[in-house]
Parts: C-alpha cells; structure tokens; sequence
C-alpha cells in the first residue's frame, strides 16, 4: 500500500478535528466522519478538479455530502484546503470560507460550520442537505445539467464543461424513496459523469440495518443500469482511489461505489454501534481513540504542520492548474464563440439575455377565455427560446400541464440527446423537484411541473429551494376543483395555504390569461426565489384591460381591478385565479345595486408583502372593513387580508367528484353567494 504518514496525519486531521467539534459543541455526529475520512480525504486530495482560490469556478467537479449530518467532514475538508468566501454578488473573497474558528464554533449561532451543510450560508457547499435522500436526488440535476451544457458550449478544441459529480451517501439515503426515483432516472439516463458512494456501515439511529433494511443494494443498483463498484475496507485509499478512477473511465452508466466502513472507526467502545451516529464520544472516550490514532491526547483541533502544505499540493495544485488551463481555453473560446461564452457568462451572474421577453403573447379580451395552463404553455414556449438555458418538463403530465416545448428542435432531454430541453421526469415527483434544484444549482434556469395536489409529493425539494434561495420554478396545474370529475383526491384544499407558510417562497395564482404573462414575467427576473405557479385546468374569462387595470399588477402581488366610479369602495372583494372573474361578476351586480365595492387582484400574498406600507394601505385601506375573499381553497390565513370580522368564501372540507358547476353551487363559488356576502359585510340583509 502507498499510505505514507502525510496521507494517515491529513486522515486523521480531519477525524479528530471533527471529534473535537462534536465534543466542544456538545452535540453533532462524530462517528461518520471517523468512519469515511480517508474517502473525503482521497476525493478531495487526489481525484477532485476543485480549485480552492475559487470555489465557484463552473467547471470544478462537485461534491455533495448527502449524508449531511456528516457535515465535519465538509468543513474539514474546507478548511484544510483553505477554500475561499464568495458573497451572494459571486465575488470572490480574500477571507477562508470555514476558519478554524468556525469549527470550534461548530453549530453555534453565526459559525461558518453549521449543523449541515447549507448551501447560501457557506461557500463551497454545492447543495444543502440534512434531509436525507435530498442530496443524492439533486447529484441527479447537477450531472443532467452538466450533460446539457456540454452538448450545447463545448465545441471541436474546446471542452468547456467536462465536470464530475461526485455524492456520498448512507443508508438513510439509499432507504429514502426520493433516492430510488433518482437513481432510476440517472441509470436511464445512463448519465457516466455521476458517482455515487455508499457508506454501508450497517448502522442507523435505531441499531443495525438488519431492522429494517436487508435488501441487496448492489443488485438493486445494477438493475437500475449502474456500475457497481465495490471497496472492502475503508481506509484503503489506494483501493479508493482506484475505484474512483474506473467510475471515471466507464461510459454510458452512473457508478456506484459501495464502501464498506466502520462507524466510529478507532473509538474502542464505540466502533461500529449506533452510539457513534449522533452523539459526542465523551472526553474519556475521545483521550483513548485519539491514543489509538497515534494523537496527541490532551491536543485540540490541531492541524499538525505539513498537513494544510499537503493539501495544497494536493487538490490545491491539481485545481489551480485545471483552473488556469480552463481560463486560458475560455478566452480563446471567447474570442472564438462570443455568443456562447457571453450566455456562459450571463447564465452564471443568473442575468438574463437580451430580448429575454420578447413575443410575449397579449390576450384579448375573451369572455370564453384561456386555461391557465394554456396561457402558460405559449409562454413557456416562447420564453425558452429567447433563453437558450430556460427547461424543464414534467413528471408525466405534460399533455397536460401544457409544458411540452413544441418548437421546432426543442428536443427531448435523452442519453443519446442530451441537448434537449424537455426533460421526462416519469412519475417521480419528488426527484423531479429535488432534479429541478440540481438545475437551478448548476445555474440553469429550470422548471419542473405537476398537478397541484401532487406538490405534496415534491414538497421536501421545494422547501429545500426556499431554503437555498434558488430561482426554481414550479409549474402546478389543476390549481382547484376546475378538475371536477376527478373528485376530491385531485382537489387541491390546503396546498396553497401550506406553501404560503414556506419562507422565501413565491406563490402565484394568476387570475387570467394576461395575469399569467405577467407573472412569469416577474418570475423570470427572480435570483433568489423559488416559485410556485398554481395554474387552473378549465378556462378563464380574459378580462378586457381597457375596463379593467392592466396586468402588469401582478408585479406588486396585489393590485386594484376596478373601483366604483368616483373611487371610494365600501366593501372589498378580494379574489385570486379562477376565482378572480367571479367576483368581477359579482361586482358588477353590487354597483347595480349601488354598493360600492372596489376588486383587488391578489395572485399573490408574498409578492404583495414585498411591497411598501403605503402601496399596500393604498390596495387595502384600513378605513374600508366590509371586506369579502374568494378563493377555492383553505380558508386559513385569510384573516391576514379581510380581518377577523371580514368574510371568506372558501373551502372548509375536501372537495367531491361532480361536474365544476354543480361543485361551484355547492361549495358556494357563485356571484350570488359573494353578493351576499357583501351585503352582509355592510349589515345590508
Ligand atoms: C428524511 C430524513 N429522515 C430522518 C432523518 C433523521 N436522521 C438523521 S441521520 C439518520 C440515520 C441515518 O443513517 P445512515 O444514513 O446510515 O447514517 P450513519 O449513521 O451511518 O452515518 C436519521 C434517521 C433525516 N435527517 N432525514
Ligand atoms: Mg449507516
């Protein structure tokens, strides 16, 4: 074996740094990091294109640690490589992106190593993870998004993109259903640049895997059309190393590398047993593992010297002269390719290109109307070909979620065309989301899309991107009971009520054709932010915009639709998507009755928050009480808009299987009802 004493002192750098900060902090997982330090400590120093001067360089190789309670291991690694800070303006920074002090402040307020791996707090995190299963399923939109981008920007002499995605993995993850979706999908998409590696240690929180999970993931692996390699031991990095080496020379299948370790490896009681997962060793036990590792034992968070030196002419030279070599091709690409290389440019800033908006269609006034989904089909369309990385697809629906790209040579995202830009999710929507984020990260602009009732099932991947503060976009059709016959298991009840309660997340719920133009619109100029488009199956009257204020509203979340001539409402309707028409109705028969009731357009409660007091007082003012909501959902939270004394016409149960009008009179969607209402807010019977 060619393990000399730098390679086991950097090993054990990295373990017994991450069994002081578990110990200082009290809390934390030591024993994973024990266990799979020489696999992070191989990957990184010897086989990695990563480049620690610039952590954000695009075509470093990417780690993701999906076993993120692991995360010593990640701060570890880099804070010995010395990586970089880079700030939200892609700026890079002189200062180290996890210090040493950070470590001691393992999972304290403000520490640069928190309890997982958080992607918009720490540079050098490619993905957050925590929740298991979540990192290994973005790994999957990372290498379909580097895929892409080969097939379009490399050219002959000039191998622009060519990155590896490397994902490490337990069993929590290989047990999380969201894992298998994934994995399916890479071996059918036979994506060679994605690695996986498995830490199959027999151990979860409860005890050993034989408790619950006894199948045989090699087999399982192969028939998902993987590699399947496989290390024995654990701390064999010549063995590991080799392995990573054929994973980079197999073709047309992702591999996985199944590593057989030991948790709390060196610990003399707790090697092997559950106790190592997620609890401190305890001072007496840290003292006899340090003996063992040959450590000095009173020594905390020592760095030995040669260690940091090792590393930087490790992975620190390997990167920087694959950084250097990269820059110098990107300016012969330039002068070579300038469209291209500005789109590279601009994809990585997240701007967009010029002409961006162009075509957008204009709808006219109709009272038959367009579905939401139609209206957002012919802007999809137009929008991906003004912006060559805008794509996406569906998990499925996509005859119906109307986001099929139907121009000519859109393509289909496939192994033997991977230029496309439909992407086929299949039934899988907890991948597509968690897929959509590997997108978003590898900084295309993607979207993924669904029924509205099935965002349930992508729910713990839209979170996710609220929490890294990604711009992806999820396309919901079949917002409400406009589903009808399908009954209540496709209605939608508290799906927007939950997603509103997600921080940082856009929600939107366009009223009409013309609303749906606009909120992409304002979509498509979002960095940071997720969105949700709930969009109606049935279609929506177009209001007619020179009756009505115009469309472009929707960029302040909520806007006046119309007044009672002269101004000064008394009551105040309040409406959002398919329902925003039917109080339209209703306020045409109020002023007949000469009730002043004034319309407001709200397809969205974030944006609307976004806004300045006095815009919001100015929509809502706090001297008109008689207010009346409508929407076909959850009622809660509604009270945020109309008041405690104010009225909600919305959904108190599930919905049933009957045609839209008959569910419409049942559950009160009618102009009548919101009369009533009305009338009743004003004491007027
Ligand atoms: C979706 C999800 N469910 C549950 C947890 C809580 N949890 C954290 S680690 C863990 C056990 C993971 O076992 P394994 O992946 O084998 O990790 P090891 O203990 O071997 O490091 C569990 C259940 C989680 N983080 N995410
Ligand atoms: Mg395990």
């Amino acid at each position: 074996m060619n393990v000399t004493n730098i390679d086991r002192l950097s090993v054990d750098t990295i373990r017994t740094l991450s069994i002081d900060a578990v110990q200082q902090a009290k809390s934390g997982h030591p024993g994973t990091p024990m266990a799979l330090a020489p696999l992070v400590y191989t990957l990184w120093n010897r086989v990695m294109r990563f480049d620690p001067e610039d952590p954000i360089w695009p075509n470093r190789d990417r780690f993701v640690l999906s076993n993120g309670h692991a995360s010593m291991l990640l701060w570890s690694v880099l804070h010995l490589t010395g990586t970089r800070a880079v700030n939200t303006d892609y700026e890079r920074l002189g200062q180290p992106s996890v210090s040493l002090e950070d470590i001691r402040r393992f999972r304290q307020l403000g520490s640069k190593a928190p309890g997982h791996p958080e992607y918009h707090w720490v540079s050098g995190v490619e993905t957050t993870t925590g929740p298991l299963g979540q990192g290994v399923a973005a790994s999957v939109g990372m290498a379909i998004a580097r895929k892409w981008l080969a097939d379009r920007y490399n050219r002959p002499g000039f191998v622009i993109f060519d990155y590896d995605i490397y994902a490490v993995c337990g069993d929590g993850c290989l047990m999380e259903g969201v894992a298998s979706e994934a994995a399916s999908l890479a071996g059918h998409l036979g994506l060679d640049n994605l690695c996986w590696i498995y830490d199959n240690n027999h151990i979860t929180i409860e005890g050993p895997t034989s408790l619950a999970f006894t199948e045989d993931v090699a087999t399982r692996f192969l028939a998902y059309g993987w590699n399947v390699l496989r290390v024995g031991d654990a701390n064999d990095i010549d063995r590991i190393e080799q392995a990573l080496g054929t994973f980079r020379k197999t073709k047309s299948r992702p591999s996985l590398i199944i590593l057989d370790s030991h948790i709390g490896y060196g610990s003399p009681r707790k090697h092997d047993t559950a106790a190592a997962h997620g609890e401190p060793l305890g001072d007496e036990e840290v003292r006899l593992t340090k003996r063992g590792y040959g450590w000095p034992e009173e020594a905390r968070f020592l760095v030995p010297d040669g260690v940091r030196e090792h590393f930087a002419a490790g992975v620190g030279a390997r990167g920087a002269a694959a950084r250097s070599e990269w820059t110098a091709l990107f300016a012969s690409y330039r002068a070579a390719h300038p469209g291209l290389a500005s789109e590279i440019d601009q994809m990585q800033r997240r701007d967009l290109p010029a002409g961006w908006d162009r075509n957008l269609p204009v709808f006219p006034a109709d009272a038959e109307g367009l579905a939401g989904r139609d209206a957002s089909g012919q802007v999809l369309n137009a929008l991906a070909q003004n912006i060559p990385w805008l794509l996406g697809g569906s998990a499925d629906l996509g005859p119906s979620n109307k986001t099929t790209l139907t121009y000519e040579g859109a393509g289909s995202f496939q192994a033997g065309s991977p230029g496309g830009k439909n992407l086929h999710f299949g039934i899988r929507e907890h991948a597509m989301a968690a897929i959509v984020n590997g997108l978003s990260l590898s900084k295309l602009r993607a979207f993924g899309a669904t029924f509205f009732i099935f965002s349930d099932y992508a729910r713990p991947a839209i979170r996710l991107s609220a929490l890294m503060e990604l711009p992806t976009i999820f396309v919901f059709t079949h917002d409400a009971m406009g589903d009808g016959e399908d009954g209540p298991t496709h209605q939608p009840v508290e799906h927007l009520a939950s997603l509103r309660a997600i921080p940082g997340l856009v929600t939107l719920r366009p009223g009409d054709a013309n609303e749906v133009v606009e909120s992409y619109r304002y979509v498509m100029q979002l960095r940071h932010e997720p969105v949700v488009l709930a969009l109606s199956r049935q279609p929506l009257p177009t209001l007619d915009r020179r009756i009505y204020a115009p469309a472009t509203g929707v960029a302040h979340g909520a806007y006046v639709l119309a007044d009672p001539p002269g101004g000064n409402p008394e009551v105040i309707l309040i409406a959002s998507g398919s329902e925003l028409s039917l109080v339209v109705e209703a306020h045409g028969k109020l002023l007949a009755e000469g009730i002043r009731s004034r319309v407001v357009s709200m397809p969205s409660w974030e944006i609307f928050e976004h806004q300045t007091q006095e815009y919001r007082d100015g929509v809502l003012p706090a001297g008109v009480k008689a207010r009346v909501a409508v929407e076909q959902a959850s009622t809660f939270g509604w009270e945020r808009y109309v008041g405690t004394s104010g009225s909600v016409i919305g959904m108190k149960t599930f919905g049933a299987s009957a045609p839209l009008k008959e569910l419409q009179r049942k559950f009160g969607f009618e102009p009548d009802r919101v009369v009533a209402a009305a009338r009743a807010q004003l004491g007027r019977t």
